[in-house]
């Protein structure tokens, strides 16, 4: 592109579109001259407070002019209202951008319309700290008082815009038979985010993280990102050794650059996303903060996530209001997200409000959490270009969230081939007739003459052959993600062994530290005794050592050696069945949020850092929050725990997407821990089940980690081996409820926490004649537990039980090793407690035929199929559960 010639600087009147329509004074009908007031400061601290909260009533917002016309019913802009009379020649004392100033009332009015009522329109009466109001008036009538676009700038916006409407064209014209999210009708996003960028930059920040959905993202790769186009066409090479990915579309594509500004370099990553709209939102929050927390200043605010969203997403998809929910939290803040919703006035083919959404604006819900909305007129450029910068300092100055919701139309169909006027003709016959920004933005750099009539076709021009020569440069690197090779199959690959045994002396030294209490802490009965428990077990290793301890060890000897953890869930301080005890409450303290020991964190000297948090009542944003976390958290653990495993299917999309898909798709490496309480206790459909089939489903290629420890020491190095482990996974575990945590043959001694290793698959433990064995049984989980005294009881001890204690990756070697030690063996019956259709039973079928012996029978042991996945009856449960064990067995019923 060639240099654009600098010409002299002017200033640009941010109501520009407004003046091309109706007058505002024909628009207003204001009433005639009223009666002198009496008290003029109050009449005139009306009038603005009117402006200040109602002005955005009268704005110009739609590009299309479907503004309403008629306002003269807006009370609160006329000046009648108070008193006053728009042509009274009096002057006002007035704190108007942000200082004291004397002006006349026909001027006060002028700059009131100018800031309120043009392009740009302020929402913020629902906020209720007066100072961040005050501070939004004071930069809101500033852009309108004294905004002074250099000619410079406004031509480098003219060259993005052109930029953003040659990229389209150019997609058009070489990849007809392509889908095409079209930014046309809103272009000015690529100025607006350029500026959000660059002012970022300005105020400090080292890391934006972005989450966008389809439409406009290969635009903002190109022209925000500086993705050269050979690259970025990449994406749509249907050549297999030329393809980025062959698991995703090339619309969801994600990358990272290192982007120079005028105040220095800034790291920008555009995160990954799959289809289903909105779910990056969490995804992009978690990477966010686990930036932030790896920042040694600990200045959050140096990392800044953005989110693009549509308009129809926005408004309707519920992960957008969870995900604006966690945004103040502890555990889950931000210091503020800047919210930009491309707000193109439709959803696929949805275009009335009515339709869309029960609010006036798609930005609505933002007012639940006291974030500001500025809503910007997109063919307003300059205006998107302000309040791009107004919103990023908002956000750096206050910590906090904002939203500005970005009016444009939407120039083709959804997806580009689609014809829009099968749905909207109306809408479209105003769009034909529309100017394009470009068009507009130029004749006004004419008209202001900034540049020629001329300088638009140069530009034009340039442009063009910018992206020509692009495209077809000569460059060797294509966009590549590293995916995982399809090995065909459902076995994984061999990991590499880790030692997960701990010496015994270094565990005992831990028990004492986790057992100390702080002076003066009134303890909790229940944590009074439990301490003792443990203070017993750290002087007799062969003491149980129940779940709850062996998880605090598991993480207290990886803290010791320097592990930071992360640990999230709702209820994870207490655990849902008094199982974990990391934060006690002085029993004696005034507040129950103050006080509060976490013997986590007192393990030893320069250990890692032990984050614990309360979650809100929210799975899907959650769970893709800590997804996320892990993206940038090194080697960090990260526990995210459902208060009962039923739960975790509000996080489907999260599962399905990102946690089971993600490396696949985009090279996303995550160790995130998922802890779902699982078990039949007869409970009923909701407390039973954590849908361990579902997750079985999803296992391919060693995408997952899918386990069901059976004992604490299990547990326990099962969560030290995810740590250690080189190749970051996925790790789901179907964990204890209530039976199996009060269970002591589930406990451990310490010498066995101390000493061993997770074992993925648990053979017979008591003394058996292999010779005579003709029947296994295999299980998982705590119905082994029933089956051991289901056995004893029937007097059938040779019958071995082998635990699967990890179901994915299978340990199809080690068990058809194991069964190949009883030559007689006939049948082999698998045992599980869930319904036929809901347990492990589907996936494993498959492979447990495939570790049998030849001539070895295979048998099912559980409960029938159920659509409800667990029965509500303590009764009835129990009579079940006999009868699996009985099946189990193989004993017929007499
Ligand atoms: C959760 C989910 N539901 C449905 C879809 C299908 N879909 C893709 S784009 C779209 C319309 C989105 O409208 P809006 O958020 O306004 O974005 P726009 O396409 O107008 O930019 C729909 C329904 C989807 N991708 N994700
Ligand atoms: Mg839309």
């Amino acid at each position: 592109m060639p240099a654009i010639k600098t010409v002299k600087s002017a200033t640009l009147d941010f109501s520009s579109v407004a003046k091309l329509q109706p007058s505002i004074q024909s628009r207003t009908n204001f009433a005639p001259a009223a009666k002198v007031h009496a008290d003029l400061t109050a009449a005139v601290k009306g009038l603005m407070g009117g402006y200040r909260l109602d002005g955005w009533r009268m704005a110009s917002l739609d590009p299309l002019h479907n503004d309403p016309s008629d306002h003269s019913s807006i009370a609160e802009l006329d000046p009648g209202t108070y008193g006053l009379s728009a042509d009274e020649s009096i002057s006002c004392s007035v704190d108007f951008a942000g200082s004291a100033k004397v002006l006349m009332l026909p001027e006060l009015l002028n700059r009131l319309h100018a800031s309120y009522c043009g392009t740009i329109a302020l929402d913020c009466a629902h906020i209720r700290a007066s100072d961040q109001q005050r501070w939004l008036y004071a930069q809101v009538e500033g852009i309108s008082a004294s905004a002074a676009l250099a000619a410079d700038d406004a031509l480098r916006v003219l060259e993005q815009l052109v930029l953003a409407e040659t990229f389209e064209h150019y997609q058009r014209a070489t990849y007809p038979r392509h889908k095409q999210f079209s930014l046309e009708g809103s272009e000015s996003l690529v100025p607006l985010l350029a500026a959000a960028v660059e002012e970022a930059a300005h105020q400090g920040v080292e890391d934006i993280v972005l989450g966008m959905p389809h439409r406009g993202r290969l635009n903002v790769l190109k022209n925000v990102f500086d993705l050269p186009a050979k690259q970025l066409f990449s994406l749509f090479s249907g050549d297999p050794a030329r393809a980025a990915a062959a698991w995703d579309l090339k619309d969801h594509f994600g990358c990272s650059i290192r982007k120079h500004t005028a105040d220095g370099d800034i790291n920008l990553l555009l995160a990954h996303n799959p289809s289903h709209l909105e779910s990056v939102s969490p995804v992009v929050c978690g990477m966010a903060r686990a930036l932030q927390d790896r920042k040694t200043d600990g200045f959050s605010r140096k990392v800044m996530p953005i989110l693009v969203h549509g308009d129809a997403s926005f408004s309707a998809q519920g992960m957008v209001t969870e995900t604006l929910n966690l945004s103040q939290t502890r555990g889950y803040g931000v210091g503020g997200t800047l919210h930009l919703i491309l707000n193109n006035q439709i959803g696929s083919t949805i275009s009335h409000p009515r339709d869309a959404r029960s609010t006036r604006f798609c930005s609505d819900l933002a007012r639940a959490i006291d974030a500001p909305i500025i809503h910007v007129n997109a063919d307003d450029p300059d205006a998107a270009v302000a309040v791009a910068r107004l919103a990023t300092r908002y956000r750096m100055h206050f910590g906090a969230d904002i939203v500005v919701d970005h009016v444009g139309y939407r120039r083709h169909g959804h997806f580009g081939s689609d014809d829009p006027t099968m749905t909207q003709p109306a809408m479209q016959r105003r769009i034909r007739s529309h100017r394009t920004v470009v068009r507009i933005y130029a004749d006004k750099l004419v008209a202001y003459e900034l540049t020629s009539g001329g300088e638009l076709e140069r530009v034009k021009a340039a442009a063009s052959i910018a992206m020509i020569d692009g495209h077809a440069a000569d460059e060797t690197t294509m966009v590549t993600t590293s995916v995982p090779t399809r090995n065909n199959g459902q076995t994984a690959r061999a990991t590499k062994p880790v030692v997960t045994a701990v010496p015994l002396g270094q565990l005992q030294a831990i028990v004492h530290r986790l057992a100390a209490v702080p002076p003066g802490f009134a303890l909790h009965a229940g944590i009074r005794k439990m301490i003792e428990d443990w203070r017993s077990v750290a002087v007799d290793a062969d003491r149980p050592v129940d779940w709850c301890l062996a998880e605090n060890l598991a993480y207290a000897s990886l803290l010791a050696n320097g592990f930071n953890i992360r640990l999230s869930g709702l209820d994870v301080g207490r655990g849902s069945f008094f199982h974990r005890y990391h934060v006690w409450h002085d029993q004696d303290a005034d507040t129950d949020w103050q006080s509060l020991h976490v013997p986590l964190r007192h393990i030893a000297e320069g250990q890692g850092f032990f984050s614990i948090f309360e979650s809100p009542l929210s799975e899907e944003a959650v769970v893709g929050f800590e997804y996320g976390y892990t993206l940038q958290c090194g080697r960090d653990l990260v526990v995210w725990e459902a208060q009962f495993g039923d739960f975790v299917n509000n996080a489907q999309v999260i599962i399905d997407q990102y946690i089971a898909t993600g490396e696949h798709k985009w090279g996303y490496k995550s160790g995130l821990v998922v802890l779902l309480p699982h078990g039949h206790e007869g409970g009923g459909p909701e407390h039973s089940c954590a849908y361990l089939g579902r997750f079985l489903q999803l296992c391919a290629d060693g995408n997952l980690r899918v386990a069901m420890p059976s004992t604490a020491s299990q547990f326990h190095h099962l969560l030290r081996r995810q740590a250690l482990m080189e190749e970051r996974k996925p790790l789901i575990v179907m964990t204890p409820k209530t039976w199996l945590y009060g269970h002591k043959p589930s406990y451990s001694s310490l010498r066995d926490v101390a000493q061993g290793e997770f074992r993925p698959l648990l053979c017979e433990e008591g003394d058996i004649d292999a010779a005579a064995v003709v029947r296994v049984i295999v299980t998982s989980g705590k119905v082994y537990y029933d089956l051991l005294s289901g056995r004893t009881q029937a007097g059938l001890p040779r019958v071995p039980i082998l635990r699967l204690e990890q179901l994915y990756p299978f340990p199809a070697d080690a068990l058809a090793d194991e069964l190949r030690r009883f030559p007689r063996l006939r049948q082999v019956a698998w045992a599980q407690e869930e319904a036929r259709n809901h347990g492990a039973w589907p996936f494993l079928r498959e492979q447990l035929e495939g570790a049998l012996p030849p001539g070895v029978a295979l048998e099912y042991a559980g409960r029938p199929a159920a659509a409800p996945t667990a029965i509500c009856n303590a009764g009835l449960h129990m009579v079940e559960q006999h009868a699996v064990v009985i099946s189990a067995l193989g004993i017929t019923a007499a």
